[in-house]
Parts: C-alpha cells; structure tokens; sequence
C-alpha cells in the first residue's frame, strides 16, 4: 500500500505548524503512521542547511542563487533520506513547506528566473511529488499581525527571512495565488482567516475527498473523527 504525501503551503504566519500539528495528531490517533517533516530541514543535513539559511551569523550576504540551490540541496536529501521509504512503506507523509514555497520565495520573492528554478526542483526530488498541497491562504495584513503576536510570546531569534522587506512578501503572495490557479488539482485552497478548528475541518475534508479520489491503494481513514 502507498503512503500518501501532504504538503502545507503559505505565508508565514498562516497557521501551517498550527495545523500540521492537528492534522498529524488526527491521524494518529486513528492509528495511522505519520511522518511530520519541515523544510528546509527534516534530516541532519537539512537542519545544519536550514541554519546557515535563517540563523547563521554569516549568512548576511547570501545570493539569491545560493538560497535556491540550499532549499533544494535540503529537498534532494530529504526526499531521499525520508520521504521516499516513509511513503513506500505506506506512511502518511506531511511536510511543513515544500517545492511551491521556492517558487514563491526564491522565484517571485527573489526574481530568479522560473524557469531554471524548474529545472533545479526537478532534480532534487526527480519523480516525488506531493499528492496534495494544502495552500493555507492569509491576507498579509494577518499574516503580519500573527507573527508579531508571536514574536511577543516567544524568545526573539534571528531570520534572515524576517529582514525582508514588505514588498518581497507581496510578491510571494502573488507567486502562491499563481500556482494556485496554474494546479488546481493537486492545491486545495484553504480560507485560514477563520477559527484554528474550522481552518483543521477544511483541511480534514481536502484530505478524505483526495484520498476519495485515489482510490483503494491508499490507506482511507475511517470520516468518522477520532474520540
Ligand atoms: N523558504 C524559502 O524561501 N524557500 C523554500 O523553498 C522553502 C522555505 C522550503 C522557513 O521559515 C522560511 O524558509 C520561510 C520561507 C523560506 N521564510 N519566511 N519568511 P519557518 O519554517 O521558520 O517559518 P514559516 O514556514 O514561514 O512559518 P511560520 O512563520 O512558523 O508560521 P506558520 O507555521 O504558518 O504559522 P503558525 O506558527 O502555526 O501560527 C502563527 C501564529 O498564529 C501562532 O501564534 C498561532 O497560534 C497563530 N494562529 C495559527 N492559526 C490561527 C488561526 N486560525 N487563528 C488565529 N491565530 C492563529
């Protein structure tokens, strides 16, 4: 039996962890494997790749080319290192970001050209790609206010990517409306302005009606919830 392959998509602040966190927990407690991964990181390598990218106090001068090819070097060995045995062995697989957020970051964020940043995505994950994408969709103005509520509630630590200025996070939420319209297939837009357990109903039907749609290789959870 094949696993199935769940990405979350959007702009920071957007409740993913929020709801990956549930969605996971779901699962779980149905009895399923689940495999919880972020990027960049979710392996060794991918969490020392992920440092140097956000934390790292030397990474102020990083080129947008090096960015691209970071994320993707954090992709090429977590989909090999993980991604791909966790889904052969028939484990949900749920990835807080994946190959959408380079597209918008390093493609529209950035300006890279779309079509190399194509080519560099196709191999580092070759043949693996998400079953389905959820795209928790924010207005900015959310976005921006659920981060500064909280930075308030934690222990303030460096991001390069909390440098950037607003216009670069306008051009990502640009980038994500794109792919959204380009894949309606595989990403389901989810209205996350509302209340975290309505936003984990949304996600919770996108879920049964892929599943639904792919058929009796996949492992169905039962659409009762979990007591
Ligand atoms: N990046 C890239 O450029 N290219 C790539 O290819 C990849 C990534 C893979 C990773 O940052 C950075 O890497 C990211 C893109 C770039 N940079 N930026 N900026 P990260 O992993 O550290 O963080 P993030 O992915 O941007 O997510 P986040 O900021 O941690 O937010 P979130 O996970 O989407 O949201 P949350 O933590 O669940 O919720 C945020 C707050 O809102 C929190 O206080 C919650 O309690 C609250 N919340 C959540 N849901 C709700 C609802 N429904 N109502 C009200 N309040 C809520």
């Amino acid at each position: 039996m094949k696993g199935l392959f769940i990405t979350f998509e959007g702009t920071e602040g957007c409740g993913k962890t929020t709801q990956i966190n549930l969605l996971a927990a779901r699962l779980q407690q149905m009895g399923h494997a689940v495999r919880l991964l972020r990027e960049p990181g979710g392996t060794p390598i991918g969490e020392e790749i992920r440092h140097t990218l956000k934390q790292s106090s030397q990474n102020h001068d990083m080129t947008p080319e090096a960015e691209l090819l970071l994320m993707n070097a954090s992709r090429a060995q977590l989909v090999r290192q993980i991604v791909r045995p966790a889904l052969t062995s028939g484990e949900f697989v749920l990835c807080d970001r994946f190959f959408d957020s380079t597209i918008a970051y390093q493609g529209y964020g950035r300006n890279l050209d779309l079509h190399w940043i194509r080519s560099v995505i196709d191999f580092a994950v070759g043949p693996t790609r998400p079953d389905l994408t959820l795209m928790l969709d924010v207005p900015l103005k959310v976005s921006e206010s659920r981060r500064r509520s909280r930075l308030a509630n934690t222990v303030p630590q460096r991001d390069r990517f909390e440098e950037l200025d607003r216009s670069f996070f306008v051009r990502v939420e640009e980038g994500y409306r794109a792919l959204a319209v380009a894949e309606p297939q595989r990403i389901c837009v989810i209205d996350a302005t509302a209340g975290v357990e309505l936003v984990q109903e949304e996600i919770w039907r996108a879920v049964l009606s892929k599943l639904e749609q792919l058929g009796a290789d996949r492992a169905v959870p039962s659409t009762t919830s979990p007591s």
